[in-house]
């Protein structure tokens, strides 16, 4: 009896520990769901009319469960299809996950991702945080396949996230998380002890990181960070500091999602599957069965941004005060458009209206990104880009969706990340 007691309670211990993934997800309520859903109509009515496949979108519908089975099926095939040649090591990451939740062979991809990785090495000890957020996908998604392989090179990420100095960034720590969590899971037995003292140190360190940021309405960093950070904090081995509560940020989300800020299909991807108790490591346990379809319950769509005939007035500046960048300027113009516009409509009037607000746009997962105002373009080695402020405050969405109010000053600032 004794024995068994004592057996019970070592098998406890064991589930409790490396093998096993520590669980802190929390439910929507019942009644909330429609919401849920109603998020999740939107991102594949996006995905069955976009030109490019997005992998994150796939990701998000299989963890999930696909309410449209033919847009699981098209987009599966259309990144089946696509050339990875070009892709960066990100974006090869997410093709090989999104291709692993539909139970499609990756060996190609895997091996050439594992290629690529072996000579990664981060710029220097100051790389922006954000440098490692590609790395870390692909950790997690080489995890995912061959955990023995990976080990070296996730023990370098790992050390190179140590040993960082710049400023932290949510979503790139919750991605990080997610890598060595998979990683500290799966350390083959008999491997060095040196490997789970290093991970643990590091995942030590991001979750720390994370849970300072988490505020008191549950948003942890910002709006469309927390869905990643949520998938970190609920499969971490390291407890947050700060007390996390998951319902209280999960009520929040929910609270925006009813407030139309999830509208656009990326944001939709990265926090659908902690809506539904789901992270990235739950990718290579996604079933296939072809009964795997999930029919909404009456799906409620977020209220579209009432547009009115009315008019706001924007003003817009642009900004180029960086020194090394030979154009040096700073215009300003007030530009009227109809209220409920996006900021994409001041920038073309503004264009319209003088040569020297000429912009042009790069299509990328999240929408139209503005590479180039002025002639000045954004280049990834001199970690320049066009930053789009509302005074002295960052927005937190593209020209394409955020919506200006009136006599709103925005600038677009030429600066380094
Ligand atoms: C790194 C990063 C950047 C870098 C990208 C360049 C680089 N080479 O590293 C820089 C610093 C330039 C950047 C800029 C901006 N970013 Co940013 N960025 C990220 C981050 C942390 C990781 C992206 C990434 O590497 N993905 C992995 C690869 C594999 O996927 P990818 O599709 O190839 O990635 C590309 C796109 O994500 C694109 N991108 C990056 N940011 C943004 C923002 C918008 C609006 C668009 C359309 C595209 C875009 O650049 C990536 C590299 O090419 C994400 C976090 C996240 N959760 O996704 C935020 C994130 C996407 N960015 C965000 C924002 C708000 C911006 C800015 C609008 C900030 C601002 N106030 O100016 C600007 C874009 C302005 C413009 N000129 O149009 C938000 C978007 C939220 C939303 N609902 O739209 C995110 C989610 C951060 C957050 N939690 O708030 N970003």
């Amino acid at each position: 009896m004794a024995c068994s007691a004592l057996c019970l309670l070592s098998l406890l211990w064991a589930a409790a520990g490396t093998g096993a993934q520590t669980q802190r997800s929390c439910s929507v309520p019942p009644a909330q769901q429609p919401l849920v859903h109603g998020i999740q109509v939107l991102m594949e009515r996006a995905a069955a009319s976009a030109a490019v496949p997005n992998p994150s979108v796939l990701i998000a519908m299989n963890l999930a469960g696909a309410h449209d089975l033919d847009v699981q099926k098209l987009l599966t095939l259309k990144l089946m299809a696509s050339d990875t040649a070009d892709l960066t090591i990100g974006q090869l990451a997410l093709t090989i996950m999104a291709l692993t939740s539909s139970c499609q062979d990756t060996g190609t991809q895997v091996s050439s991702l594992r290629r690529h990785m072996e000579t990664w090495a981060p710029s220097s000890l100051s790389a922006p945080a954000s440098s490692f957020y590609g790395p870390s996908l692909a950790i997690l998604a080489l995890c995912q396949q061959n955990p023995a392989l990976t080990l070296p090179i996730a023990a370098r990420l790992a050390k190179a996230l140590l040993a960082n100095t710049s400023p932290f960034n949510v979503d790139t720590g919750a991605v990080a998380t997610l890598a060595l969590t998979c990683m500290y899971n799966k350390i083959p037995v008999g491997s060095e002890e040196g490997y789970r003292v290093l991970f643990r140190q590091a995942l030590k360190d991001v979750v720390e990181s994370i849970s300072v940021r988490i505020l008191d309405n549950g948003i942890i960093g910002d709006m469309y960070s927390t869905g990643l950070a949520m998938q970190a904090l609920s499969v971490t081995p390291e407890k947050p500091n700060k007390e996390w509560n998951c319902e209280k940020t999960v009520e929040t989300i929910l609270t925006k999602i009813q407030q139309g800020d999830f509208h656009n299909p990326m944001s939709i991807a990265q926090v659908l599957p902690s809506l539904e108790s789901k992270t990235y490591l739950d990718v290579p346990r996604v079933s296939c069965r072809p009964d795997h379809e999930v029919h909404p319950t009456q799906p409620s769509h977020p209220s579209p941004v009432p547009t009115s005939a009315s008019n706001i007035t924007v003003t817009y500046t642009i900004t180029n005060q960086l020194r090394g960048v030979d154009l040096l300027f700073n215009v300003t113009v007030d530009i009227s458009v109809r209220n409920g516009s996006v900021l994409l409509v001041v920038l073309q009037e503004a264009q319209r209206r003088n040569p020297v607000f000429r912009f042009e746009t790069t299509m990328t997962s999240w929408g139209l990104v503005v590479s180039s105002i002025n002639d000045i373009a954004e280049n990834v080695h001199h970690r320049t880009y066009w930053q789009f402020l509302n005074g002295k405050t960052p927005l937190n969405e593209g020209v394409a969706d955020y919506v200006p109010f009136n006599h709103e000053h925005i600038t677009a600032n030429f600066t380094q990340y």
